[in-house]
């Protein structure tokens, strides 16, 4: 007999290009999530799985938030879209205000896209842009990290330093370098919070490279004030200090990528907060509309907006941005979360959690072939020995271990990383810690 339409095909998960993903190792034994509420999902059969990573690292303020879904439900019925392009809608405008009073320092200015990876594509062009307009246009070199993760777009990748993002297309941009990463584990091995060493002198490496291209060539370094997707590597003490003090010197412009430390990851809004460090350009995404409606943002210092409103004033001052720039939806969505934040006192309530979720993540020392330890604010990484000739398999068989305990883990080869929602309970963080031993001992 043939089935019904309506049948379920032998494998209807084909179709979908999955990214990030070992497509048909997936559809084989594939890990499928169908509702989430709070900080936890459930599997189509009904599972419950505790969400030990906010999502991928952006349902900040926990899932199926009322609010949100209210603010945005409203917005679809005033106006579902308007372009931002020589036109505006009362809403962006708002949120752009909201978003430059709780910002440090003269981070006044707020321009929008819609994830990660279009802001840092968005602030490298900004910065560039910027030291045209100044008269310093031979400044075109952009200056990473290794290890660094700032999204997949060709700007992203380029100053980004993840071997597997980059050997597939070729060379990149031209005239981009790279410092050094800040993982010292040697010296630095299970640190609770900022490890102690190394911090001023990673961050003289960029003091070298000035020395090797010359500051006039350069115009922004870019970097994770504490590396998330790597595997969670906060900075040494004193470094992002350090790096403001060169930068500052060779006047070239501080871009923090705070698109996982941003709202509230550290317990404060902004990782430039945790370590007054105001840069120049910031970027932003995931817990800025809480991931309900994608969106991204770049924040930028008053004298990087003002030193671009030059040349007569019916020119357009910079020619870059998105149909869905500051789209209603996202912007409803934005304001919402911030009403959240601030009327739970989220920030606040990471930062009250940290010590004890640096407690539970160190209580997982000596566990089989754990060899590292970190964390900062509300989330940390774990190191753990590869198996010989497999980097990442053990990483991999944890992940997958402990989603069938009921726990979601991020994975980046044999390190596991964990950032749970902000709304997190002290009871839900034993159970995740519990967990994730579980997992490990697992696969040991
Ligand atoms: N910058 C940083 C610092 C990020 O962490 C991006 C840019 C790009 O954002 P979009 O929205 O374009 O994905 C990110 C994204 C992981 C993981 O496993 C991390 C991210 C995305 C997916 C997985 O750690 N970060």
């Amino acid at each position: 007999m043939t089935p019904p339409a309506t049948a379920p095909a032998a494998n209807n998960l084909e179709a979908f290009f999955m990214p990030f993903t070992a497509n048909r190792q997936f559809k084989k034994n594939p890990r499928l999530l169908a509702r989430a509420k709070g900080v936890h999902y459930w599997t189509p059969e009904g599972r419950k799985v505790i969400d030990g990573t906010a999502g991928l690292w952006c349902v900040n303020a926990g899932h199926g938030r009322e609010e949100i879904k209210q603010a945005i439900a409203q917005q679809l019925e005033e106006m579902d879209y308007a372009p931002s392009f020589q036109m505006g809608h009362p809403k962006s405008f708002e949120l752009a205000a909201r978003h430059a009073a709780m910002l440090p320092g003269d981070l006044d200015h707020a321009f929008y896209c819609n994830s990660g990876s279009e802001a840092v594509d968005s602030a490298l062009k900004i910065a560039l842009a910027w030291q045209r307009a100044r008269g310093q246009g031979t400044r075109t070199r952009l200056i990473g990290r290794e290890r660094g993760y700032h999204g997949v777009g060709f700007g992203g990748i380029s100053v980004g330093g993840m071997v597997n993002n980059r050997k597939q297309w070729g060379v990149l941009l031209p005239g981009v370098d790279h410092m050094p990463h800040t993982h010292l584990p040697a010296r630095n091995a299970f640190s609770r919070g900022e490890p102690e060493h190394g911090g001023v002198e990673l961050a003289d490496e960029l003091e070298r490279i000035v020395a090797l291209h010359d500051a006039s060539t350069i115009a922004a370094v870019i970097v994770e004030p504490c590396a998330g997707s790597t595997g969670y590597l906060p900075p040494p003490k004193g470094y992002l200090q350090r790096l403001r003090q060169i930068c500052d010197k060779h006047g070239i412009l501080l871009i923090f990528d705070e698109v996982i430390t941003g709202f509230g990851r550290l317990g404060t809004g902004f990782a430039a907060d945790f370590f007054n460090v105001i840069p120049d350009l910031m970027t932003v995404a995931k817990g800025i509309s809480n991931a309900t409606v994608p969106m991204g943002g770049v924040f930028v210092r008053k004298h990087i907006y003002d030193g671009l409103m030059n040349g007569p004033e019916n020119v357009v001052e910079l020619f870059h941005g998105y149909t869905y720039s500051a789209h209603p939806l996202a912007c409803a969505a934005a304001s919402a979360v911030l009403d959240i934040y601030k009327d739970e006192g989220l920030f606040q309530r990471s930062a009250e959690l940290s010590k004890y979720w640096e407690d539970g993540m160190h209580s997982l020392k000596g566990l089989p072939g754990v060899i590292d330890i970190r964390n900062l604010g509300l989330a940390g990484g774990i190191d753990m020995e590869g198996r010989k000739d497999a980097i990442g398999a053990r990483g991999f068989d944890t992940f997958v271990k402990a989603f069938e305990l009921g726990l979601m883990v991020r994975q980046a080869a044999d390190t596991i990383a964990m950032s749970p929602p902000l709304v997190i309970e002290r009871n839900q963080i034993d159970e995740i810690i519990d967990l994730c031993g579980k997992a490990i001992k697992a696969t040991a």
